[in-house]
């Protein structure tokens, strides 16, 4: 079984180096949340599964095989609907900006049987963002379908937020996504995401925190280059980012959820559950694309400042 299950949709990605309107060299991979931190998991040696749908096009059997390739486990359904696409458009020094090709897109098609199929063997933890539930009715059915059987199988949730405003307001996303962190194990959201995980949204975060902890062990708080902190009942703990050229940040979020799950399969204190996350953070952001820097385990300690393995 593995150990980690995670289920969302993963698109094609197209980076341009330029203005698209006047055409421009682009690059073609694959991003996704949920399959960034499935490749960041399996880089580390994990069994880990992602569960999606592809379209029954090229896109589509580059995401498979890509993942395959990195040594992810799929349950991947195919359909005639096209693969979405993500647009990423370089405005420099770093900021990006984004388009989606998604609206009916296969991976927009997931439903409860995806998620049948998905924790058929159940893992210990279950990996879920805010983004799925955003994509469609069946969507978010299925990313309700797939809390109710991870709490009957005893299987740890953990939801990162991961609010997209290209998808939906914060006021539809807050009443679709806090009854959904209502029941997850594992909260992860930015600064300016954690008023969404909670009902009443107050202007002191800690309220939140606090509501949250209710029912979650913990509640992790990623803060870009300031680095994160977790809270749990015990206590606060709090981690800098690694000291990196940053010259891609997308996909930073991702990587930091991949050391810290690995960090927690692994059995590690909570700090240096917090210190994988962050140093997989670093390798995120010193590398241009979503999940193509994310090292092996034997990488881990080998990133220096300028953002190379040595
Ligand atoms: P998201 O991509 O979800 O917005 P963050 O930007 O907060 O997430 O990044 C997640 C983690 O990655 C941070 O907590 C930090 O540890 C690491 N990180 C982000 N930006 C940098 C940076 N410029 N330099 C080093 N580490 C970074
Ligand atoms: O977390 C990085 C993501 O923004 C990217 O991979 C695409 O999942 C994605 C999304 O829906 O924005």
């Amino acid at each position: 079984a593995p150990e980690v299950v995670t289920i969302g949709e993963t698109l094609a990605s197209l980076r341009a180096s330029g203005d698209l309107r006047v055409a421009t060299p682009v690059s073609l991979s694959i991003a996704g949340a949920e399959s960034n931190v499935a490749i960041g998991l399996a880089r580390l040696g994990h069994a880990v599964r992602w569960a999606g749908v592809v379209g029954d096009d090229a896109f589509g059997r580059l995401i498979t095989r890509t993942l395959r390739g990195e040594g992810v486990q799929t349950s991947s359904r195919t359909i005639a609907s096209p693969t979405g696409m993500i647009v990423f458009t370089a405005r420099p020094p770093t900021a990006i900006t984004v388009d989606y090709h998604r609206r009916a897109s296969a991976g927009s098609a997931l439903d409860l049987a995806d998620v049948e199929a998905a924790m058929a063997d159940p893992p210990r933890i279950l990996h879920l963002t805010g983004i799925t539930p955003a994509l469609s009715p069946s969507a978010l059915a299925a990313v309700r379908a797939a809390i109710d059987r991870a709490s009957e199988q005893g299987v740890q949730v953990c939801l990162d937020v991961n609010y997209r405003s290209r998808l939906w307001s914060r006021a539809e996303a807050r009443a679709t996504i806090a009854p959904l962190a209502a029941r997850a194990d594992l909260i992860i959201a930015s600064d300016d995401e954690l008023g969404l995980a909670v009902d009443v949204p107050s202007t002191d975060p800690r309220t939140g925190i606090d509501t949250l902890l209710g029912h979650a062990t913990a509640v992790i708080v990623k803060r870009g280059s300031h680095g994160a902190a977790a809270y749990t009942r015990a206590g606060e703990v709090q981690v800098d980012a690694v000291a990196v050229s940053a010259i891609d940040p997308v996909g930073a979020g991702d990587a930091f959820v991949a050391g810290f799950l690995s960090g927690t399969l692994d059995g590690l204190p909570l700090v240096e559950c917090m210190q994988r996350g962050a140093l997989l953070g670093a390798f995120a952001v010193a590398s241009i694309g979503d999940w193509e820097g994310l090292p092996l385990r034997t990488d881990l300690g080998r990133l220096d400042e300028e953002g190379v393995i040595r």
